[in-house]
C-alpha cells in the first residue's frame, strides 16, 4: 500500500466518502421520487384522492434506517477521531507558537525554525502555544487541526510516512491577517531530519545570514504587522522611522509630537499602548516586554537605523 501524508488520512478519507456517498444517495433517490410523484399522482389523473393514515410499518421503518445510518456516520467519525486524541508516549515534542501573524516551532534542543521540520515514520507531538489571540493549526494533508488559544495548554499530534512538503494554515479567519499565516512541514528522512536538527545554521530559510536586529524581528513576528518598505499594514512601517517626528496619541487622548528614538522605540515595544502613532489603532499590540530582551531591543534599534 501506498504510505500516507499522514496516519490519519485514511480514517478522516473514510468518513467523508461514507457520508458523502450517503448524501448523495439521499440526494438523488429523493429528488427522482419528488419528480416521480409529481407526474404519476398529478391532481389530473387523480381527482379523488385517496387519504393515507397510521401506516405503522412505514413509520418503524423511517425511524429505524435514518437511526442506523446516522450511527453508521458517527462511527465512522468516531473511528477516525480517536486516534488523533491519542498520543503515543516518546512522541517528538515540538513547541508550535502561533502568534499575529506568523508560525514558529521550537524543538527540544532550542532551535527554532519558521518552518515546521520532522523526521519521516515518527510520532510528532505539538504543544499549542499562543501569547496573543486564538489561532487554528492547519494541515490539510495530514486532515488534522486543532485550535491554539491563549491561556490553555492544548496539543494535537501526527506521524508522516511520506518525506515531502506539506501546507501549514491559520484556519481562525476572524481576525486581520490570519490568512496571511503560511508555513510548510517540512518531512524528511530520519538521518537528513538528525543533521537538521544539530545544524546551527537553517538550510531552509535565509534567517541566518541577515542583520541579527532583522532576525529578532523575524522571529517575533513584528514585520508581519510592521513592513519594511514603506507600506501600510496593521502598523506603522518601519522604513524611515529611525529619527522620524511623530504625531502620537498618548494615554490620556492627547496628540503630541515625539522623536523616534531610543527611548520612543523601547516605549513602543514594551508599552505599545501608552503612544500609538495617529491613525492607528490602539489595542492591536500586545507587549513584547517578556519576548524582546535588552540586548535584542539595541540590535532591533541598530536596524532600525540602517532603514532610511
Ligand atoms: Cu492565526
Amino acid at each position: 500500500m501506498e504510505a500516507k501524508a499522514s496516519t490519519f488520512v485514511q480514517g478522516v478519507d473514510t468518513a467523508f466518502i461514507v457520508i458523502l456517498g450517503i448524501s448523495l444517495f439521499f440526494l438523488i433517490t429523493i429528488t427522482a421520487a419528488m419528480i416521480y410523484f409529481v407526474i404519476r399522482y398529478n391532481r389530473k389523473k387523480n381527482p379523488k384522492p385517496k387519504d393515507v393514515k397510521d401506516n405503522t410499518r412505514l413509520e418503524i421503518l423511517w425511524t429505524a434506517i435514518p437511526t442506523i445510518l446516522v450511527l453508521l456516520m458517527f462511527w465512522y467519525g468516531w473511528i477516525g477521531y480517536t486516534p488523533m486524541r491519542r498520543i503515543p508516549a516518546g512522541a517528538l515534542t515540538i513547541k508550535a507558537t502561533g502568534r499575529m501573524w506568523s508560525w514558529n516551532f521550537e524543538y527540544e534542543n532550542g532551535k527554532q525554525s519558521e518552518y515546521l521540520v520532522v523526521p519521516v515514520g515518527k510520532p510528532v507531538k505539538l504543544e499549542l502555544y499562543s501569547p496573543d489571540v486564538l489561532h487554528s493549526l492547519y494541515i490539510p494533508a495530514f486532515r488534522i487541526k486543532e485550535d491554539v488559544v491563549p491561556g490553555v495548554n492544548n496539543v494535537m499530534w501526527f506521524q508522516s510516512d511520506k518525506p515531502g512538503e506539506y501546507d501549514i494554515l491559520c484556519a481562525e479567519y476572524c481576525g486581520l491577517r490570519h490568512a496571511y499565516m503560511l508555513s510548510k512541514v517540512i518531512v524528511k528522512p530520519v538521518e537528513e531530519y538528525i543533521q537538521w536538527y544539530h545544524a546551527t545554521v537553517d538550510s531552509n530559510s535565509m534567517a541566518d545570514v541577515e542583520p541579527i536586529g532583522l532576525q529578532v524581528l523575524k522571529k517575533n513576528a513584528c514585520i508581519s504587522c510592521h513592513s519594511l518598505d514603506g507600506s501600510k499594514i496593521v502598523g506603522p512601517s518601519f522604513k524611515g522611522l529611525w529619527g522620524s517626528e511623530r504625531d502620537v496619541i498618548d494615554e490620556n487622548g492627547k496628540r503630541v509630537k515625539v522623536n523616534a528614538d531610543e527611548n520612543y522605540i523601547q516605549t513602543s515595544i514594551y508599552e505599545p499602548n501608552q503612544q500609538v502613532v495617529e491613525g492607528f489603532n490602539k489595542g492591536l499590540m500586545i507587549s513584547y516586554k517578556e519576548a524582546i530582551t535588552d540586548e535584542e531591543l539595541r540590535q532591533i534599534i541598530e536596524y532600525l537605523k540602517t532603514l532610511k
